[in-house]
């Protein structure tokens, strides 16, 4: 059990008994694992904000919670990592924010829930300062922010980003940056301008709820696998359009090179809220696959865990973007997808922070399971 909040040191990065040596079976701990060994309990710093549960597995939205009124609040950043955690994502409407304390807010989530000390911003290898589109009104270039493009991405992955496409639509489904070896924490987008047609919403699947609706059985050979993580996108950007890839310490010091390659569990533990998610699945194993079986055991696995994360639309949440309109989700938990649908401009500023190299811990619970939800 996580201490109560009045236990805990607010001026540190950590609740000071969170970080003591891990003991039993638990991982362990290296330079870039997690610094929590409990997970952390929500104390109620937020509940006085207008808020609902946009389904019943995924997705808070506060009404009229300004970001920028709470940045230097400790306890309540902390509960909001928390509450990002357990809600997958979490939606908060026309915000005020700059994008300085967007990058503030984007580290603070991550310190403040135990996170290596040598976990920073990610630098994106493709979409960072190079591609020359600024992140304010002043023109300013910052590689700690990816500029989430209409029109960049339709001119890097054409076939993708277009309203005619006849593909099917769900194969965008990811999370992001899985290809490093100490990927995303958090992540918090804002959108800056919707497109003046209509659409451009974004989804969101819990992946806590797609490994509980795996059988025991199957959750059990799960738990035991991991799967190699691969993005051949990025160095067919740089050989078609040109274009220079950062391939040093991308918000860690063991991100770096052009493989975009990682091996990670195939089940991971949330480690702020200690429940195991489905992990090695959608677009970031699309190009990589599932070790220890053979090639097309890994192929028939890679498609159930799709399925389960594609065709349960009950494990997933839609958000409809007005302006200013900021999402935060646990990138170690959620898939996500956009909705490329829509013929105008749209635009929006991405922060992604770095959290611990991902684990499996075999004494954590599904989520199911830790609320008591488990079916007969
Ligand atoms: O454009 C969107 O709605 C989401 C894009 C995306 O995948 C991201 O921001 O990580
Ligand atoms: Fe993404």
């Amino acid at each position: 059990m996580a201490p109560p909040v009045a236990d805990v040191d607010v001026e540190s990065n950590v609740p000071v008994h969170q970080v003591k040596k891990s003991v039993g079976s638990q991982p362990v701990k290296t330079a870039t694992s997690s610094r929590l060994d409990v997970p952390l309990e929500y104390s109620g710093t937020l509940d006085s904000y207008d808020h609902f549960d946009v389904t019943k597995v995924i997705g808070r939205e506060f009404k009229d919670l300004q970001l920028s009124e709470i940045l230097h609040d400790d306890a309540k950043i902390r509960d909001l990592a928390i509450l990002v955690s357990q809600r997958g994502v979490v939606f908060f409407r026309n915000q005020d924010i700059n994008i300085d304390d967007q990058k503030i807010l984007g580290q603070r989530l991550g310190e403040l829930t135990g996170k290596p000390e040598t976990s920073k911003l990610h630098r994106h290898a493709l979409s960072n300062s190079k591609r020359g589109i600024p992140v304010d009104e002043n023109g300013r270039l910052d590689d700690e922010v990816s500029i989430i493009s209409s029109e960049q991405n339709r001119k890097f992955y054409k076939d993708r980003f277009t309203a005619f496409s006849k593909k099917i639509a769900s194969n965008g489904w990811h999370a992001d940056i899985t290809f490093e070896n100490i990927p995303s924490d958090y992540a918090i987008l804002k959108i800056i301008q919707p497109p003046e047609d209509a659409g451009g919403d974004t989804l969101w699947a819990s992946g806590y709820e797609a490994y509980d609706r795996l059988s025991p059985a199957l959750q059990k050979l799960a738990d035991g696998l991991t799967a190699t993580h691969n993005q051949p996108g990025f160095v067919k950007v740089q050989n078609d359009f040109g274009e220079e890839l950062i391939d040093q310490e991308r918000g860690s010091p063991e991100n770096k090179g052009l493989d975009f390659k990682a091996e990670h569990p195939l089940i991971r533990t949330n480690p702020v809220t200690g429940w195991k998610s489905l992990f090695g699945a959608a677009g970031q194993v699309e190009a990589g696959w599932i070790n220890g079986v053979t090639e097309r055991e890994s192929e028939i696995l890679k498609a159930y865990f799709l399925q389960l994360i594609v065709e349960n639309h009950d494990l997933q949440v839609r958000f409809r973007w007005n302006k200013n309109d900021l999402a935060v989700w646990d990138n170690r938990s959620v898939f996500h997808t956009a909705t490329n649908d829509y013929i105008g401009k749209r635009q929006g500023n991405r922060v992604v922070s770095i959290g611990e190299k991902p684990y499996y811990d075999p004494n954590s619970k599904s989520r199911r399971e830790a609320l008591g939800q488990l079916s007969s």
